[in-house]
């Protein structure tokens, strides 16, 4: 039984997360999808809707379940008996940041492997960040979000009569 962390902000979830999670769930048995803080980010959909927008936007995904942790990472992954994280890559600025967070990793984790995917070409340019601009500015987010953010973000907009 292999056990795969995939750990973001997931503000919102995007098409190139849900990718890298499919993705995920067709190599290891069980995958956690866990929300966790970016010290570095002020979030704009809290932790309660991040969560249940990757819950919906995962629902088909039988080995798929979506998690949340305050803390470190490596804490995580050991109290979930993870055997790997699993990181996307986007670009060579995703790489940089990725070799930073291996090295804290590796020390406080050594026996946790960390398992990179290269995004898919159809989302190497997307970010969350991009959405939340395109949101601020009303942007169509068709093909770069799932469903049920498009429309969280329609009733936030207050948009959405259904
Ligand atoms: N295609 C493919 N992959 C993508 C795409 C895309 N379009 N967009 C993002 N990704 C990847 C990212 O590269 C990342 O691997 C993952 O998806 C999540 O991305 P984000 O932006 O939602 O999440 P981040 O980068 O803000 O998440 C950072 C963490 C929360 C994982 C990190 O801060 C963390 O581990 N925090 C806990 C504290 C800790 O243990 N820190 C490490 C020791 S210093």
């Amino acid at each position: 039984m292999t056990i795969a962390v995939y750990p973001g902000s997931f503000d919102p979830v995007t098409l190139g997360h849900l990718d890298v999670i499919a993705r995920t769930a067709r190599i290891f048995d069980e995958v956690r999808v866990c929300v966790m803080k970016n010290v570095s980010k002020h979030y704009c959909f809290d932790e309660s809707e991040r969560l249940a927008l990757l819950a919906e936007s995962t629902q088909a995904l039988a080995n798929v379940t979506v998690d949340h942790y305050e803390g470190l990472l490596t804490d995580y992954a050991r109290s979930v008996q993870a055997d790997v994280v699993v990181k996307g890559l986007r670009t060579i600025v995703d790489f940089e940041y990725e070799m930073q967070m291996d090295y804290f990793n590796k020390r406080l984790a050594p026996e946790i492997e960390t398992f990179y995917l290269v995004a898919d070409t159809r989302y190497s340019v997307l970010s969350s960040t991009a959405i939340r601009e395109l949101m601020a500015f009303g942007g169509d987010l068709t093909g770069l979000v799932p469903a049920p953010v498009i429309r969280a973000v329609k009733d936030r907009q207050g948009g959405n009569t259904k």
